[in-house]
């Protein structure tokens, strides 16, 4: 397409994209949470919006089945970033990703003494690195959903997730123990499409950064 194709998850990335469309002119035809289009048009003939699942994003983007997307940075570790330009922080969708574990266990010495522990993720490369550069022994789970329950049931002894508020962690029981980074989310960039279309996104691009706070 000649145009631009932007892609976004809807729920709060969705959200709080809203105002650096709006700084970029961009005001989309429909709300993804109420309509059940996945090609959303916009004000402008040349943009449209393709609505995917937030790991989805960069794969999206990496192919060129989108120019631009916005991705968290634990979706965007977890993909490795190939074929993707990352130009801006755009400091939206903030939280951080943490070791939680069940209220009353004791990670510190778990650690300290060696003991290999159970970790039940969604996010495997970053879990991986962190407990590797710990020096922590780890088998990693992989979990598409709701971390929060594995150390409950017995699956895990702790779980690496995202948490913003805490209250997830506080209703199940769990405790953060140890913080891995801050999360933000970032646009990113089909490499080749900015090459190629260049002036259609750049000023895209600048406008995104101009109204980032
Ligand atoms: O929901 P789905 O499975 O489709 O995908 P997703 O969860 O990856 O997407 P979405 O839209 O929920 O999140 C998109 C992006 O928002 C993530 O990739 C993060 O970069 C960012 N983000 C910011 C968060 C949170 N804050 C967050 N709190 N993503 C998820 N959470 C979850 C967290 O996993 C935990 O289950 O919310 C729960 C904790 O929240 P608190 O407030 O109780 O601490
Ligand atoms: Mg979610």
């Amino acid at each position: 397409m000649t145009g631009i194709t932007i892609a976004l998850s809807k729920g709060r990335i969705f959200e709080e994209t809203l105002p650096l469309l709006a700084a970029a002119g961009i005001v989309p035809a429909d709300d993804p949470e109420t309509s059940r289009k996945l090609i959303l048009g916009t004000n402008r003939a040349d943009v449209r919006l393709v609505i995917v699942r937030a790991s989805d994003t960069p794969t999206y983007v990496q192919y060129g089945a989108a120019d631009l997307g916005i991705a968290g940075k634990d979706v965007l570790i977890e993909h490795g970033g190939a074929g993707l330009y990352q130009p801006l922080d755009l400091k939206i969708a903030r939280c951080r990703m943490a070791v939680a574990v069940p209220n009353g266990f004791d990670y510190a010495a778990a650690v300290q003494r060696g003991a290999r522990l159970r970790v039940a993720t969604k996010y495997i490369q970053t879990a991986r690195e962190h407990f590797a550069a710990k020096g922590v022994h780890v088998d990693l789970i992989k979990l598409y959903g709701s971390m929060e329950l594995a150390p409950l049931v017995g699956l895990a002894d702790a779980i690496v997730d995202l948490v913003s508020s805490g209250n997830t962690l506080k209703a199940n029981n769990l405790v953060a123990v140890e913080d891995i980074m801050p999360i933000s989310s970032r646009l990113i960039v089909n490499q080749a499409a900015l090459k190629m279309k260049r002036d259609l996104l750049q000023p895209v691009i600048d406008a995104f950064a101009g109204a980032v706070k």
